[in-house]
């Protein structure tokens, strides 16, 4: 039986990693940061098949007691300060955590377990203010953020224990990837779950930031197979994974407020745009400049010809697929919890 030790186990790709390694009879294990109230976030459901240890990125002393304790054939180091929005109020602890951080866990491995392969998180922030459409492996970087400096450092770190020391380390150069479990300030969830509390009638309107930005936009669970596929192969290397297509928060909110029965049209311009409901002229989005950025990341589209090629890697899940089973979990959600607040 092959052994994991999967860092951010309790976000959204490590629930869903997770889900994915347990399917295929790995024995999982979980780094988990200590909180003053236990909380197992998106891995509640399967919390008894994971082998739990306490530990965080900034400690390297902790990172070398998970390893010596799970022995693990296999580290996917997903653990991150991931909101770029916060990566300005808080550089030092994303750096800390994002770039640091990824040292700490390649230096436990290099100690502990060399023949160990690792799966690094990197992100298409990493290109920022594109140089190139699309973007691919050899694309120049020009990250345009603190997170997007930090993960630049762990991105070159992975690259450069495999060189020095021949680890099997790779990085999984990742577009944005959403899902049901998406955390709610990231902006697809931000959109599906106020679309769903609109149409209960518990939210009036939500407000956005800058709606022109692009995104590639693919689903957490086709995403992790990618990482898996990574690790499975004979040498180590880098890969984007994305879906070639893009497009605007615009684009999505339309999407995602159809899926809940709205039919949005946009009126104004700038910070005075708002989407209205055709049907009833009520405003549904309003642009709110607290939500825009020092600095944008204005356009991403992602080239995944090598990982198909190569890892035999495909998306299944669409753009609209993707959209619709946001909106319906947020609906089904709502309703739960305007149901219980009208039963306490
Ligand atoms: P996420 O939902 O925000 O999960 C982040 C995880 O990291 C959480 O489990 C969190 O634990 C943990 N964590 C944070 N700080 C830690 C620390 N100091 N020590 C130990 N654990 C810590 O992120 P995600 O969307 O699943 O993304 C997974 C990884 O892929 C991240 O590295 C992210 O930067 C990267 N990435 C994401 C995307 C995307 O579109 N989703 C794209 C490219 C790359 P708590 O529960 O304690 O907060
Ligand atoms: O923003 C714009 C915002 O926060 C997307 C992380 O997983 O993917 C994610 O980073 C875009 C930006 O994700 C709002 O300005 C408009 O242009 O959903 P986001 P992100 O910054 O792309 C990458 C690949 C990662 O690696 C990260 O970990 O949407 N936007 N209005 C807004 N964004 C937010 N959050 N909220 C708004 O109201």
């Amino acid at each position: 039986m092959k052994k994991a030790l999967i860092t951010g186990v309790t976000g959204q790709d490590g629930s869903y990693l997770a889900e994915l390694l347990l399917e295929k009879g790995y024995e999982v294990y979980g780094v988990m940061r200590r909180k003053s109230v236990v909380n197992y976030g998106n891995t509640a459901h399967i919390k008894d098949d994971i082998r739990f240890i306490y530990a965080d990125m900034t400690d390297v002393t902790s990172l070398i007691a998970a390893m010596r304790q799970s022995e693990a054939d296999e580290v996917y180091n997903l653990a991150a300060q991931s909101f770029v929005a916060t990566s300005w109020e808080q550089p030092i602890a994303t750096t800390d955590i994002d770039a640091l951080g990824v040292t700490n866990m390649l230096e436990a491995i290099r100690i502990i377990k060399p023949a160990c392969r690792f799966y690094q998180a990197s992100t298409s922030e990493m290109f920022g203010l594109v140089q190139e459409m699309p973007q691919t492996e050899s694309t120049p970087f020009y990250p345009r953020s603190p997170y997007g400096v930090a993960k630049l450092y762990g991105h070159w770190i992975t690259k450069n224990y495999r060189e020095s020391y021949g680890l099997h380390a790779g990085s999984g150069i990742l577009f944005n990837h959403e899902s049901e479990r998406r955390g709610k300030e990231f902006v697809t969830r931000k959109i599906t779950a106020a679309a769903a509390q609109i149409k209960l009638g518990a939210q009036q309107y939500v407000e956005l930031g800058n709606l022109d930005a692009k995104r590639d936009w693919g689903h957490s669970a086709d995403y992790v197979r990618a990482m898996w596929l990574m690790l499975q192969q004979k040498e180590p290397d880098d890969y984007v994974i994305a879906t070639n297509e893009t497009r605007t928060i615009r684009e999505f909110a339309e999407r995602a407020f159809a899926c809940a029965g709205f039919d949005i049209r946009w009126q104004g311009e700038g910070v005075n745009e708002t989407g209205v409901d055709a049907r009833t002229g009520h405003t549904l989005i309003k642009v709110n400049t607290r939500f825009f950025r020092p600095a944008e990341v204005e356009i991403l589209l992602g080239n995944p010809a090598k990982a198909e090629t190569v890892l035999g890697w495909k998306r299944e899940i669409s753009f609209s697929e993707l959209v619709e089973r946001m909106v319906k979990h947020d609906i089904a959600l709502a309703e739960r919890e305007l149901k219980a607040a009208r039963q306490s």
